[in-house]
């Protein structure tokens, strides 16, 4: 009986791996696989699952992403593994979550990549360090066959575009997933995070010079460029606060006594990491949409950046829309980036669009599609043909959420004027930067990419 029940489950589809870049990737990525195992009823402390139906429940819904590892253990039970990695130049971050939760994480140092050191917020310097220490003295492609012996569908690419090391090495990554000849078809989905200047520590000039190198890689290798940015993120995580503090994150769990700078990013990392989940979702469950349907969809956009919307921001109550409803009269929604609303509208673009993702149990009917798009077009000016619904099965102890992935003209035009203060403060820089590899030309091509793209 159990062997039929075997043959007639359906093959879970090609992994997807999720290559977190710097610090800020590196909290937001594992941050995310914990979110993700939380929505199924695991223990991210200890995640496993029991007997072969629930294994073949479990890997028929999340099989791509979570790597099953070897067969039972211990009392029967089978360690689910996250296809993670975790890259960084300075070793402690990827350490830390490592030695903090060693049996999600099973196959300690086989996600962990790193090299010595910063990339000193010099995008140039970063590059070259990819090249060097990951891709060649680490081998890259090695570690991915280690969490992914099957050929990979696509990667998700978490990472923060300020400093010196995320923002290039994901640039870098990009590049390599999209022409290294055993990943050319696969989908790669940046999730790049824009510093809040004035807040962040970032330093103004290569923060700017890394944004614009890293948005023109995006344009040019991502098929799924979305953006957040930690001031939208920031406001709405102290508007919430109370109900963050309710809910476990990963930071809660790393020793105490070091301190690697997530502590006061936890809930906006939360943030981050419910909006992965989501995504994530759209395409893990049993839905009628695959990871590469996003390419599809943002083939023809100018400017193809994304924007997430979440609805709630902070999950709470039943997996009904009714529920959901609930939750937006009590403001726990938000976009999290500022598009730059006047009046709380934005100036339409002729062709923006959404992609709705509904996560609710039972069906999405007629008046609930209604419902979501009256949502979405009372805000932007959406047209009724460009809003397209993704329904997301959702587990019976979950809450009902929606996340909204904007493609609007107006993320791009917030972008130019940080395209600007890149091109303003080349001069002052460019001699360091050229002596790590990054002519002139180059990043006045980069320049040119990203404000033909966007204008
Ligand atoms: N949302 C979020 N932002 C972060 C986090 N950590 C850092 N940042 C922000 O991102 C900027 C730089 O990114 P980091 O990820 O710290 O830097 P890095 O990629 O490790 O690069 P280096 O500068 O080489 O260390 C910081 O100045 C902060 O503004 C985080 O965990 N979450
Ligand atoms: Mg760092």
């Amino acid at each position: 009986m159990a062997f039929r029940g075997a043959l007639q489950a359906p093959l879970a589809p090609n992994p997807v791996i999720m290559a977190s870049m710097g610090h800020a990737g590196v909290g937001i990525g594992a941050e995310a696989y914990r979110w993700v195992l939380m929505d199924v009823g695991a223990d991210p402390k200890a995640p496993t699952v029991r007997g072969e139906k629930e294994q073949l429940e479990v890997l028929r819904r999340y099989g791509s992403t979570i790597l099953r590892f070897g067969t039972s253990i211990r009392r029967g039970e089978t360690p689910l593994v996250p296809r993670a990695l975790l890259v960084d130049l300075d070793p402690r971050s990827a350490n830390l979550i490592l030695q903090s939760y060693p049996e999600l994480f099973a196959m300690r140092d086989k996600h962990a990549l790193y090299g010595l050191g910063g990339a000193a917020r010099n995008w140039a310097e970063g590059r070259v360090r990819f090249r060097q220490e990951i891709e060649k003295k680490q081998d890259i492609m090695s570690r991915i066959t280690a969490i992914s012996p099957e050929p990979v569908r696509g990667f998700i690419i978490p990472f923060s575009m300020g400093g010196g090391t995320g923002g290039s090495f994901s640039s870098e990554f990009m590049r390599y997933a999209k022409t290294a000849e055993d990943f050319g078809a696969s989908t790669v989905a940046g999730f790049g995070i824009l510093p809040e200047f004035g807040w962040d520590p970032v330093i103004p000039g290569p923060a700017h010079i890394s944004i614009v190198m890293n948005l023109a890689h995006q344009i040019r290798y991502c098929d799924t460029p979305v953006l957040v940015e930690n001031k939208a993120m920031r406001m709405q995580a102290e508007r919430l606060k109370e109900l963050f503090a309710k809910r476990g994150s990963i930071v809660d769990e790393l020793p105490k006594q070091i301190q690697v700078g997530w502590k006061e990013y936890r809930n906006v990392n939360l943030i981050a990491a419910h909006a992965i989940a989501e995504f994530m979702s759209s395409f893990i469950r049993e839905t009628e949409w695959d990871m590469s349907n996003y390419r599809t969809w943002l083939a023809a956009s100018k400017p193809k950046f994304v924007v997430p919307w979440l609805m709630p921001i902070a999950p709470q109550g039943a997996p009904t829309l009714k529920s959901l409803e609930e939750q937006l009269k009590q403001g726990n929604e938000g976009v999290l980036f500022d598009l730059g609303e006047e009046d709380g509208q934005v100036k339409p673009g002729p062709r923006d669009s959404a992609c709705v993702l509904v996560k609710i149990k039972g069906t999405l009917g007629a008046e609930d599609r209604e419902f979501l798009k009256k949502i979405v077009k009372d805000r932007f000016e959406i047209q009724d043909s460009r809003i397209i619904f993704i329904r997301v099965p959702a587990l019976d102890n979950e809450a009902a959420s929606a996340m909204v992935l904007l493609n609007l003209k107006a993320a791009g035009q917030r972008l130019l004027p940080l395209i600007k203060e890149a091109e303003e403060s080349w001069d002052a820089y460019k001699d360091e930067y050229q002596k790590r590899g990054l002519s002139t030309e180059e990043f006045k091509q980069a320049v040119l990419d990203t404000t033909g793209h966007i204008g």
